[in-house]
């Protein structure tokens, strides 16, 4: 085989993996910039497990995915970014020619990253970033899971600017619950858009005069697609035409699972198709027993899968996803909180959908937006734990080893002034040029207060978190390298031994929302030596410091090294211009 890569790529670890990949694969026909999944391929069902490889090129350019031309972040020139779609056993490659003039890196949110805990792609706990103008390979294991999970950049708050996309684990024939339960899927992912790039947004967000109130979204998209009224764009001069909606073509009598991922930095959604049921089956990867609902709460970083059912009236359909606004800060005049999708019934024409929404039963005025689910206003919380359970039982998480309290604040600092985040009173504030995984090599190692770490040294010690949210705003929090637990989630104060938990077969996911003034508690077992983030996923808040992180097995985490070519990340160091508190502001 060709050695066309660095030459690291030629040698150590990766050798190992390079010939995996000769003998296993077919790929190398491909072209380097293309995925090797067609968008629209049905299931490639090809002997699993291989080796899937991606080719990625990240480039800074200008988009307008609702009609409004902003500066955004782009793989391979895509908003959504390409879609990585395996089956459940394989391996995934990603090659990343970073073609940005800033550094760079990738989370896998949902994988484990079992055994490959380097890759998790945290600046400051598990890498370096990726350099400007370099390439760097991710390569790791599924973990035999399956499920509807995305990634997104995890370096600054380059997301927001359009590096996320689908990651998508098919289950097999032989293992997959839900195989005759639909016929056809399709991927919907739903984010909250700016007009604005995150540079400008952060440094009014940063500065004492927000007072904390974060940047308030203008639109949302539908698989990146929605319109905008362009006599309401701010400021007045941003180019501005016609978007367009996401269009998603049915057939009569056909079931259709919708992968809902919610790619948000700010707003949580609520998702629904006029005049249709769902019937939700996974929850991050987890499968469900099936329950049916009109509409799914989908909170920052979130993911549903549900089946819906065309089996309705022979016309053309609203997808709705209704952005809670009060659950935002403030709203701005021309914030679009309802951001719709069409279904168009095969033989129903291309004629604009007339349907109701359940919550306005006003008929939808062409070219206008109904108003915002009444329901959803007052509540920006998660589907009612206890309707959701996993479809493969298994038991609570006990005996506890520790319990840990975690109380979420924001407070202004008393030098700066600047509003931020806190969990137990420390906000964090970690040198993405020193990995904690690498800081972890030497065992008498003493960490920064601010890099906020907390160690779990017992194999297998059960782990329960409970947060503490009596005087906030909700808050969706994400754990890397588990799937954890959900035990309680509700309003005011948890007690231990008082309220009641959910302990037959709790919900397994890896994103859970710590309701407005309420608690979430959580467990999972210390059985992934790694440095595991745990962050609430409102990107805004990661950036004010509403960020932990977990050293969990540092002996074995130890044992394991660090594979050279991470390790060679931290040796350019930072570029000239950041600022480890601010990282780069705006020019
Ligand atoms: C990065 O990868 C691309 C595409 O494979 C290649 O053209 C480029 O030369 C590589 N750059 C570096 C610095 O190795
Ligand atoms: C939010 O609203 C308040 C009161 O109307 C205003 O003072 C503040 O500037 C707004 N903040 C943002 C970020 O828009
Ligand atoms: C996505 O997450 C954001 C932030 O938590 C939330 O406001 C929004 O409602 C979610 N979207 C959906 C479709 O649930
Ligand atoms: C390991 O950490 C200790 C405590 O911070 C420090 O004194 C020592 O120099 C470090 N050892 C190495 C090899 O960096
Ligand atoms: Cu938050």
């Amino acid at each position: 085989m060709k050695c066309w890569h660095s030459t690291w790529l030629c040698q150590g670890l990766l050798a190992t993996l390079l010939w995996t990949i000769s003998l296993h694969s077919t790929l190398f026909t491909a072209s380097p910039s293309s995925s090797i999944f067609a968008e629209a391929a049905p299931p490639d069902f090809t002997p699993t497990p291989r080796n899937r490889i991606f080719f990625w090129k990240v480039t800074s350019t200008t988009l307008a995915p609702d009609g409004v031309t902003r500066p955004v972040l782009l793989v391979n020139d895509k908003y959504p970014g390409p879609k990585i779609e395996v089956n459940r056993g394989d391996y995934i490659t990603v090659i990343i020619e970073n073609a940005l003039d800033v550094p760079t890196s990738f989370h896998w949110h949902g994988l484990t990253m079992r055994g490959d805990p380097w890759y998790d792609g945290v600046p400051g706990m598990n890498q370096c970033p990726i350099p400007a103008g370099t390439n760097f390979t991710y390569a790791f294991g599924t973990d035999n899971m399956a499920g509807t999970h995305w990634w997104h950049a995890h370096f600054e708050n380059q997301y927001i600017d359009g590096l996320v996309g689908a990651m998508i684990i098919r289950d097999l024939p032989e293992t997959d619950p839900f195989l005759h339960a639909y016929d056809e899927e399709r991927i919907v992912i739903i984010s909250d858009w700016y007009h604005q790039a995150t540079g400008p947004l952060l440094t009014q967000y940063l500065s004492p005069a927000s007072n904390g109130f974060e940047p308030v979204p203008n639109n949302g998209l539908i698989n990146g697609k929605h319109t905008f009224d362009c006599s309401t764009v701010q400021p007045t001069d941003l180019p501005c035409k016609q978007g367009e909606r996401a269009l998603f073509h049915f057939l009569p009598n056909r079931r259709y699972r919708l992968r809902i991922i919610n790619s948000s930095a700010a707003a949580p959604f609520m998702f629904s198709i006029d005049e249709h049921q769902l019937q939700v089956i996974e929850a991050d990867g987890t499968d469900l027993n099936p329950i049916m609902v009109d509409s799914v709460p989908i909170n920052a970083g979130q993911r549903y899968s549900v089946i819906v059912t065309t089996n309705q009236e022979l016309k053309n359909y609203w997808m709705r996803a209704e952005m809670g606004t009060s659950c935002l800060p403030n709203t701005t005049t021309n914030l679009n909180p309802v951001i719709l999708g069409e279904v168009r019934y095969r033989g129903a024409g291309k004629a604009e959908p007339t349907s109701k929404g359940r919550f306005n039963p006003g008929p939808v005025a062409k070219g206008e937006d109904a108003p915002v689910n009444p329901a959803f206003t007052d509540a920006c919380e998660d589907l009612d734990l206890y309707m959701l359970h996993p479809l493969k039982p298994e038991p609570i998480l006990e005996p506890l080893t520790h319990s840990v309290q975690i109380k979420l604040s924001f407070k202004r600092d008393a030098h700066d002034k600047v509003v931020r985040g806190y969990m137990n009173d420390i906000t964090y504030s970690g040198d993405p040029w020193r990995p904690t995984i690498a800081q972890n090599l030497n065992e008498s190692v003493i960490y920064e207060v601010d890099q906020h770490v907390m160690k779990i040294e017992k194999p297998g010690a059960i782990v329960q978190i409970i947060f503490d949210n009596s005087g906030g705003g909700e808050h969706p929090f994400h754990l890397h390298g588990h799937v954890f637990q959900v035990i309680a989630q509700g309003d005011g104060r948890y007690v231990e031994g008082k309220t009641p938990i959910n302990a037959v077969n709790p919900l397994r996911r890896d994103t859970a929302t710590v309701p407005q003034n309420g608690f979430t508690v959580i467990r999972f077992k210390a059985d992934n030596p790694g440095v595991w983030a745990l962050h609430c996923h409102i990107e805004w808040h990661v950036t004010t410091g509403l960020v932990m992180q977990f050293v969990e097995l540092p002996k074995e985490l130890r044992a394991m090294g660090i594979p050279k070519h991470v390790g060679r990340l931290c040796e350019t160091g930072p570029p000239k211009g950041f600022k480890p508190d601010t990282g780069f502001m705006p020019k």
